[in-house]
C-alpha cells in the first residue's frame, strides 16, 4: 500500500448535527513530513461532539472528526525519521516539534509548527486534505481525524509508544485522561494536603480527581448535576459530592462554607462559562487557583469581579493537561503498564466504527465515560 491511495471506511460529518455517515474514503499517501496511520481503536471525547454540533468556530464541514486513538504506522513520507512502518503510535492533536518558539520556551506544551494547518483541517506541505470521497475533499480535524481506518498526520503529531501496550486501552491517552491528570500535575501543581474541587465528573473530571489523589490532596470535592456520577467518582478519589441542584445558594457559596473560606484548587471540566465563574469564586482568598479545562462554545465569554483576582485568586487554563505530547505520551503509557495510572476504568462501552452514531447517543445519555470503537 505504500505510496498508493488507500480506500477505507471512515465516519464523515457532512454537516453539523447530521448523523455521521460511514463512507468509502480515499486516503492519499503521506507527503514529506507526514505519517499514514492505520487506526485500530478510537474513543469519543466531548470535544468531538462539540465540533460536530456546529458551535466550534474552527469546525469545518465535511470533515472526519476524532482525536483520541491508537494505531500502527502504515507508511511515512520523505524525511520522516522518528517513526517507521509497524510502530505503535498515538496521534497527538497537540503537536510537539521541539524547535518552534513555543516548544523551546519551556513554558508551554503548545506547539506552533503545524497549528495553522491543523486548525483549518488541512496539511501543512500543500495546504490540502489527504481525504476525499469520490474526488470531493474532506477536511481533517485537530490534525488527527481518527474516525477513519487510515489517517494522515504530521510527524510532529504522533507519539511512538511501547508495542506491549494494549491499543484498545491506551487510545484514551490521546486526550481525556492526560488532560485531567496534567491539569493537576502540570498546570495547577497541586501540593499534598490541598483541598480540591472538581466541577464535572466525566472522564476529564475523574482524571483530575485521580491526579489530585496521587498528588496527596486531603479533600477532593466532586460537583455534578448528575448524582449517579458519585458512586463511580469515589473509585477515582472523589471524597465528597455536591449536587448544585440540592442547594438554593450559589454553588460557590456552598463550597466556601464547606471549606472554611474556599478551596485551594478548582477545575472546570464541563465547558460552561457560569460554572467557570463559580469555580473561580469558590477558591480561597489570597491563593486559590482555578483551572479552566472545559471547552466553551463560540461566542461564550467568562466574567467575574476583578476584585476576585485583586484578592489573590488565580485563573488559568490548560490544553492537553500541559503535557508535551510526543515526549510524555510514551511516559504515560509506561505509567499505565506499571499500573500507576488508571485507563481501563474509564472505558464503559465498546462498539465498532459502524456504530459511531450510537456511541454519540450514549455519550449524551450520561451513563457513559469513554466508548472505544474498534475500527
Ligand atoms: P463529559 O460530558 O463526559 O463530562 C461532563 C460532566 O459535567 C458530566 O458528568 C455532566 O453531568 C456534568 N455537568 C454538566 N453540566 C453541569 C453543571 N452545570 N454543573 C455540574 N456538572 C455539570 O465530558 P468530558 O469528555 O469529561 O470533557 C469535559 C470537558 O473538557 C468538555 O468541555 C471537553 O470539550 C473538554 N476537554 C478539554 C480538553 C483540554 O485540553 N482543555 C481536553 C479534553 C476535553
Ligand atoms: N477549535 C476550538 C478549540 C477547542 C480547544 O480548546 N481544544 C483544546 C483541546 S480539547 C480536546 O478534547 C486545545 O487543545 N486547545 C488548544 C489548541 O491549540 O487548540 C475552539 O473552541 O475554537
Ligand atoms: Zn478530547
Amino acid at each position: 500500500t505504500q505510496g498508493q491511495v488507500i480506500t477505507c471506511k471512515a465516519a464523515v460529518a457532512w454537516e453539523p448535527n447530521k448523523p455521521l455517515v460511514i463512507e468509502d474514503v480515499q486516503v492519499a499517501p503521506p507527503q514529506a513530513g507526514e505519517v499514514r496511520v492505520k487506526i485500530l481503536f478510537t474513543a469519543l471525547c466531548h470535544t468531538d461532539a462539540y465540533t460536530w454540533s456546529g458551535k466550534d468556530p474552527e469546525g469545518l464541514f465535511p470533515c472526519i472528526l476524532g482525536h483520541e486513538a491508537a494505531g500502527i504506522v502504515e507508511s511515512v513520507g520523505e524525511g520522516v525519521t522518528e517513526v517507521q512502518p509497524g510502530d505503535h503510535v498515538i496521534p497527538c492533536y497537540q503537536a510537539e516539534c521541539r524547535e518552534c518558539k513555543f516548544c523551546k520556551s519551556g513554558k508551554t506544551n503548545l506547539c506552533g509548527k503545524v497549528r495553522s494547518a491543523t486548525g483549518v483541517g488541512i496539511m501543512m506541505s500543500d495546504r490540502k486534505s489527504r481525504f476525499s470521497v469520490n474526488g470531493k475533499p474532506i477536511y481533517h480535524f485537530m490534525g488527527t481525524s481518527t474516525f477513519s481506518q487510515y489517517t494522515v498526520v504530521h510527524d510532529v503529531s504522533v507519539a511512538k509508544i511501547d508495542p506491549k501496550a494494549p491499543l484498545e486501552k491506551v487510545c484514551l491517552l490521546g486526550c481525556g485522561v492526560p488532560t485531567g491528570l496534567g491539569a493537576v500535575w502540570n498546570t495547577a501543581k497541586v501540593e499534598p494536603g490541598s483541598i480540591v474541587a472538581v466541577f464535572g465528573l466525566g472522564t476529564v473530571g475523574l482524571a483530575v480527581a485521580e491526579g489530585a489523589k496521587a498528588a496527596g490532596a486531603s479533600r477532593i470535592i466532586g460537583i455534578d448535576i448528575d448524582s449517579k456520577k458519585y458512586d463511580v467518582a469515589k473509585n477515582f478519589g472523589v471524597s465528597e459530592f455536591v449536587n448544585p441542584k440540592d442547594h438554593d445558594k450559589p454553588i460557590q457559596q456552598v463550597l466556601v462554607d464547606l471549606t472554611d473560606g474556599g478551596v485551594d484548587y478548582s477545575f472546570e471540566c464541563i465547558g460552561n462559562v457560569s460554572v467557570m465563574r463559580a469555580a473561580l469564586e469558590c477558591c480561597h482568598k489570597g491563593w486559590g487557583t482555578s483551572v479552566i479545562v472545559g471547552v466553551a462554545a463560540s461566542g461564550q465569554e467568562i466574567s467575574t469581579r476583578p476584585f476576585q483576582l485583586v484578592t489573590g485568586r488565580v485563573w488559568k487554563g490548560t490544553a492537553f493537561g500541559g503535557f508535551k505530547s510526543r515526549s510524555q505520551v510514551p511516559w504515560l503509557v509506561e505509567k499505565y503498564l506499571k499500573k500507576e495510572i488508571k485507563v481501563d476504568e474509564y472505558i464503559t462501552h465498546n462498539l465498532t466504527l459502524g456504530e459511531i452514531n450510537k456511541a454519540f447517543d450514549l455519550m449524551h445519555e450520561g451513563g457513559c465515560l469513554r466508548c472505544v470503537l474498534a475500527t
